[in-house]
């Protein structure tokens, strides 16, 4: 399982990546899909409140960005931000304990499906509204070469990845912090998950340059289109672009082009998008896609893959337990958290 193996079509930096590596992406991409069809169990069951928004289908942009970072780089979310919680390192029986309000959750319970956060795993949200969450990141970069140029820290600098969608690329937040993170040679990666929709609207329609990497050149940084459904492919890009950030040379633009399996929300019907884009979609799905990889090159066998699924599973259940059995916050607690607290 050790073994190094050549990867003749992909990596040009990474030429070699071992079997343990492409299986830990393997299992950080069956994670994400199996924590979102339990959530969708869940919700339905009503053990979860208010707007919950699933990653399925999306899962190789989270695996094949974060998984390209140190765990002392940052990551910036969504509202779709579960999966990305999970490749961080958030445990995933606190975030489904998070989804299920309880003490116990990453966020105290206190921010619910799209308010995950964790300063423990420098991840900074979980953002309601759309754009948000970018010049939050913007500013992670900003104090990450801060503390290395004026406070002379020696520490290697710390790279943010931000997260957002197609539709979030129309919003003013996405050019203010492309034009500063080029000015100030910012250590960040903007990754745009273009899943073709933002809620029931198509891309192409409420875009005037649908092309969205493009909109790099314009301020100066690179900007690339990747296969949002081919991990390695992610994976690459990111590794060129973490290098070009911890180097000094500033932010790139990822345009990872992609799909949500499910409707905008669990409470979308959606009853707007045709059966043969999904269809056609659904066809190139990335866990199989990798699986498939896996087997035709023998770097694992089926039961390997099979093993690595059924302890998947139980800890999943496991989450669940766990988030069943935790309390609810008390309502003497209900002001708790709201402000840092100093007594510690
Ligand atoms: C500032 C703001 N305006 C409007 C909304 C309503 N809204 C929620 S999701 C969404 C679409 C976002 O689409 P996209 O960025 O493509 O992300 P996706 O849902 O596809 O992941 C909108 C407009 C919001 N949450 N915040
Ligand atoms: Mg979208």
């Amino acid at each position: 399982m050790t073994e190094n193996i050549k990867l003749p079509l992909v990596h040009s930096k990474e030429d070699t990546i071992n079997t343990v590596t492409i299986l830990s992406l393997y299992e950080d991409m069956v994670l994400g899909r199996s924590f979102e069809d339990m959530c969708a169990q869940m919700y339905y069951r009503g053990k979860m409140f208010g707007f919950v928004h699933l990653y399925n289908g999306q899962e190789a942009v989270s695996t094949g960005v974060i998984k390209a970072l140190e765990e002392s780089d940052y990551v910036c979310s969504t509202y779709r931000d579960h999966v990305h919680a999970l490749s961080k390192g958030i445990p995933s029986k606190e975030v489904m304990a998070e989804l299920f309000g309880k003490e116990t959750g990453c966020s105290k319970g206190r921010g619910g499906s799209m308010h995950i956060f964790s300063s423990r795993h420098n991840f900074l949200g979980g953002f309601a509204f759309i754009g948000e969450g970018i010049p939050v990141a913007t500013g992670a970069a900003f104090q990450s070469i801060y503390k290395k140029q004026v406070l002379k820290r020696t520490n290697p600098v710390q790279v943010t990845a931000c997260f957002f969608g197609d539709g979030t690329t129309n919003n003013g937040q996405f050019f203010e912090c492309l034009n500063m993170a080029v000015l100030w040679k910012l250590p960040i990666i903007f990754v745009v998950e273009n899943n073709q929709w933002a809620i029931g609207m198509a891309h192409h329609r409420s875009a005037s340059t649908p092309e969205i990497h493009k909109k790099a050149e314009v301020f100066g940084l690179p900007g690339f289109e990747v296969d949002g459904m081919d991990v390695l492919a992610i994976r690459k890009t990111t590794l060129e672009a973490v290098k070009r950030a911890r180097d000094g040379e500033g932010p790139t633009l990822i345009e990872a082009l992609t799909y949500r399996f499910r409707g905008h929300s669990l409470a979308d019907p959606d009853e707007l998008r045709s059966r043969d884009e999904k269809e056609a979609w659904i066809a190139r799905d990335p866990i199989k896609r990798l699986k498939n990889y896996v087997i035709s090159k023998k770097i694992a066998s089926l039961d390997d893959l099979d093993r690595i699924e059924k302890n998947i599973k139980e800890t999943i259940k496991e989450a669940v337990d766990f988030a069943v059995a935790s309390p609810e916050p008390s309502v003497e607690d209900l002001h708790r958290y709201l402000f840092v607290e100093n007594d510690s």
